[in-house]
């Protein structure tokens, strides 16, 4: 089947109640930007509500299949069983993923060779290159431009070899060890699985796949934090419009809480003006009355929240503007503190 004609498969996996509310934003803006699409959903958790709520909605396809409970390590397992039905290429895409408009153009379906993945938002640890590859110690085959994100992913049968590498991977000892230690303090090439698939792709072995990342700001908005969304996008944003894929990296925000004592409600309060004023909580309202429960995490409670929304005329990439250069500046000087007081990173880049 030629890739450029057929349709548009995406792959979607949840195991997780509390993340339900997410899934339900990711549907519900994928199949109005693209009601042709085919969505293969592995949902385990699926209950009767949710079963009547995707029925009204394109062509979501349930299985309910009960695989054991792998957390990231899903991907490569979903991608792979996907792609035995037949289909010329499938797409991955995380939960937490909004879509605010058409894919086609992201995909290179012309082209069965291309791979596609997310550039990790410029803040990550260690920027590309050979790290990866070279502390999981496989023979580097060239260097990665952009660290990768596997929240969203297209691959075709000419990937199957990559993937059955990718799944092994995640199961030598040393990775399954790091999952169980908490996500800070897990060695940096052992945090995930994009960590695992980068390795691969900058081995020897796989160093002749055709990867195309999408990239921050244009292709997709890595929404963690104020400057996740980064001051030079915001304001290409005026001109270009929203990236096509808005993704909730780190705390997601349907689950924010406020803690006591006066540091943490500080913080507290900043994070919840954040929250009233992150593109992806602003996409997220449309959605609100189509969703069928309570968001109260889409309110806006805070002063501070309602004037950056009311002085830019509610903007989605202006309102959050003046505490993504806040955030951008404090960010720049802890990493010049920590650059002048702890020695370097062990050469990533080498
Ligand atoms: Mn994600």
């Amino acid at each position: 089947m030629n890739t450029a004609t057929a349709p548009l498969t995406f792959a979607v996996y949840e195991d997780r109640p509390r993340a339900m509310i997410g899934l339900k934003l990711l549907l519900a803006s994928l199949t109005r930007h693209h009601p042709e699409a085919c969505v293969q959903l592995f949902c385990p958790c699926a209950d009767a509500a949710f079963e009547r709520w995707i029925a009204r909605r394109g062509r979501i396809e349930l299985q309910r299949r009960p695989w054991a409970r792998c957390g990231w390590s899903i991907k490569p397992i979903v991608l792979l069983d996907v792609l035995e039905t037949g289909c010329p290429d499938v797409t991955w895409i995380d939960s937490d993923i909004i879509v605010t408009g058409k894919l086609t153009g992201l995909l290179h379906r012309d082209d069965p060779q291309a791979m596609v993945v997310l550039e990790e938002t410029p803040w990550a640890p260690v920027p590309g290159g050979t790290y990866r590859t070279r502390c999981w110690g496989l023979p580097v085959g060239r260097s990665l431009p952009f660290t990768v994100n596997s929240g969203f992913i297209r691959v075709t049968p000419a990937h199957r070899e990559l993937l059955v590498g990718w799944r092994e991977l995640m199961q030598r000892p040393d990775y399954l060890q790091a999952q169980s230690i908490p996500y800070p303090r897990r060695p940096l090439h052992l945090r995930s699985d994009q960590d695992a698939l980068e390795a691969l792709l900058g081995s020897e072995r796989f160093a002749g796949v055709r990867l195309h990342y999408l990239r921050c700001g244009v292709d997709v908005v890595q929404a963690i934090g104020p400057s996740g969304y980064a001051v030079g996008h915001r304001i290409s944003s005026l001109v270009n419009g929203l990236p096509p894929l808005i993704h909730a990296l780190g705390v997601k925000p349907w689950s924010l809480s406020v803690d006591q004592g006066l540091r943490a409600r500080l913080l507290g309060w900043y994070e919840q003006v954040h929250q009233e004023l992150s593109v992806y909580v602003h996409v997220a309202r449309d959605y609100r009355d189509e969703l069928e429960e309570d968001c109260p995490w889409m309110d806006v409670r805070t002063t501070a929240g309602r004037l950056c929304r009311a002085l830019t005329g509610q903007h989605p990439a202006l309102q959050g503007l003046p505490q993504a250069v806040v955030d951008t500046t404090a960010r720049w000087l802890k990493r010049a503190v920590k650059a002048l007081t702890q020695p370097a990173h062990p050469s990533p880049n080498a």
